[in-house]
């Protein structure tokens, strides 16, 4: 039969999300439990035209339960996920908690389904999937089919992330920044300490003590994980940028292998869950706002790196939905899998 799904933080902007995208994908339920903080508790939310109450998540929330999609922040994650794993479920965590622990899968489902080979609802035990970072999975949509065919050896990755990635209320920061520039206010700073809107800033995760932000080495050691590759180069600058919901990333690639910009766009338009959008003479290529609301990655701006020698290196620009491929549609993706 169907299984049983739990939604753990189903009142911020991924969780909210999670609903769309089982609805979208008509992901078969026999139950379906809203679960969030104390502070949500009692909230009335529609699903499917059907009315339910946010549940307060506890210790017995998972009962019962066989497929508990988390995101609702890391320590979150930490304490109820392996309570969930306990009782039977299978977590799909969108937390940064668990991805890097050894055994863990880390799944991209175009990129790495064979690392969670074996785990399915019915098997008589719970089990924890990771959901990766957003940044990397966007990056990695794109990157993983030229991967392929010619061996990625080093990746240099510039972010212009949104609001979005740092959850509801930073959206709503960006927001209400905005209107208050054009009226000449002065700018409400709570979620980022300095002024969004009309700006740009580095990346707000912790500054780590090689200078890189935690941001920025997710994306170094979630790829080498993911393409199960301990030796590929990655570098990244992460930025915040003034934009809604949609991440936009500048990936320099450097080959094993020689490929030509032609066999990568071929490449690419056949690759699963990537759209191409790079139209030279109309100076069109993806954008955050194009991509918003969509399944699809979109990638353009592909061409040879003129720096590097033949066709062994290529620049590309790639979009994404944060909320919805960067960790909604990924996990419940992961979800199907489990069927
Ligand atoms: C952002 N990627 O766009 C981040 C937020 O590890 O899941 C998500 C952090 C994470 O700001």
């Amino acid at each position: 039969s169907a299984p049983s799904v739990a939604v753990v933080g189903v009142t911020g902007a991924v969780g909210q999300e999670f609903l769309s995208v089982l609805s979208d994908r008509d992901f078969p339920y026999r139950s379906i439990k809203m679960l969030a903080s104390k502070r949500s508790a009692g909230k009335q939310l529609s699903f499917q035209d059907k009315a339910y109450t946010v549940e307060e998540l506890t210790e017995d929330s998972f009962d019962g339960v066989d497929i508990a999609l988390f995101s609702a922040g890391g320590s979150i994650s930490k304490k109820f996920g392996p309570i969930a794993v306990e009782k039977g479920s299978i977590v799909v965590d969108n937390s940064s908690a668990f991805r890097m622990v050894e055994n863990v899968p880390l799944v991209i489902p175009e990129v790495n389904p064979e690392a969670m080979s074996g785990i399915k609802v019915g098997m008589g035990k719970g089990a924890l999937i990771a959901n990766p970072n957003c940044s990397t999975i966007i990056c990695l949509m794109a990157a993983t089919p030229l991967h392929r065919r010619a061996k990625v050896t080093r990746m240099v990755v510039s972010t212009y992330q949104a609001a979005s990635g740092a959850g509801a209320a930073a959206m709503e920061e960006l927001e209400l920044q905005t209107r208050e520039v054009l009226e000449g206010k002065p700018p409400t700073c709570k979620i980022f300490s300095q002024q969004y809107a009309f700006n740009l800033f580095s990346h707000n995760a912790p500054v780590l003590e090689n200078g890189y932000n935690e941001e920025e080495m997710k994306m170094v050691k979630e790829t080498r994980k993911i393409w199960n590759d301990k030796d590929v180069r990655v570098t990244a600058t992460c930025i915040r940028v003034p934009v809604m919901r949609a991440h936009a990333e500048s990936v320099n690639l450097q080959f094993e292998k020689p490929l030509d910009e032609d066999t990568a766009r071929d490449i690419l338009k056949n690759a699963p869950g990537v759209v191409v959008i790079d139209d030279r003479a109309s100076n069109h290529f993806p954008t955050p706002l194009e991509v918003s609301n969509k399944d699809d990655v979109a990638v353009g701006r592909i061409r040879r790196d003129v720096s590097q020698d033949g066709n062994h290196g290529l620049d590309i620009f790639v979009c994404g939905d944060q909320v919805r491929k960067g960790a909604a549609l990924n996990a419940v993706q992961i979800a199907e899998m489990l069927l």
